[in-house]
């Protein structure tokens, strides 16, 4: 594959033929999801759907850049090293992400890079194997994406609001204290854009 990297303004990207495919911002590096088209939601053939998940539909997403792990601390605070950033509120979340030019994922982006493919031991620190405590990014292997812990350590705050509550903002993949039905990619918690808990971090994303 021919590769060359750019190093600007503490951006680099990393090009393969026919476009970027991972760049660096603040020390994470950051995937290119290429646009596509997928059921979103609750399967009719998922058994674990929980009623607060959509009924499926299919939802086309555009292309976008998505942190192949969750934001660390030392990159959210300078402080804790590559344990996820926790106890950081929806606002402060956006703030980071802003900070560094980029956004929070919608719902449906995160949920369309959520893909994993693989057994949940493989992928996710979850009740039945964190010892109740998060882990340090990309301990367990990465999903079809070759992104990171999407599934458990720590919850990932979305841009979106819930539908059911407009002044509640959502959060998606459950973290190293749920159980496995939590960890499903249409599951989804919902919290006030103020709350902050241990369990409780973000990726960033863009275009
Ligand atoms: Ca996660």
């Amino acid at each position: 594959m021919r590769t060359a990297a750019l190093l600007t303004l503490g951006v680099m990207v990393l090009w393969a033929q026919g476009g970027p495919t991972a760049r660096v911002v603040d020390g994470l590096a950051y995937v290119w999801i290429e646009p596509g088209s997928f059921l979103r939601g609750c399967a009719e053939d998922d058994s674990e759907c929980f009623a607060w998940e959509p009924p499926a539909h299919e939802v086309t997403v555009q292309g976008f850049w998505i942190g192949r792990t969750e934001v660390t601390a030392a990159a959210y605070a300078d402080d804790g090293g590559n344990l996820p950033a926790a106890n950081v509120s929806w606002h402060a979340a956006r703030r980071y992400c802003a900070s560094v030019g980029m956004r929070l994922p919608s719902e449906a982006e995160w949920e369309f890079a959520a893909k994993s493919g693989a057994a949940l031991e493989d992928v996710a620190w979850y009740d039945g194997n964190s010892e109740d405590r998060a882990h340090e990014v990309a301990q367990k292997g990465a999903n079809a994406y070759g992104l990171y812990d999407m599934l458990g350590n720590v919850w990932e705050w979305v841009e979106d609001a819930y539908e059911e509550d407009a002044a509640k903002r959502l959060l998606k993949g459950g973290s190293f204290y749920n159980v496995a039905r939590d960890l499903r990619p249409p599951n989804r918690l919902w919290a006030t854009p103020e709350t902050a808990h241990r369990n409780m971090g973000f990726r960033c994303a863009g275009r």
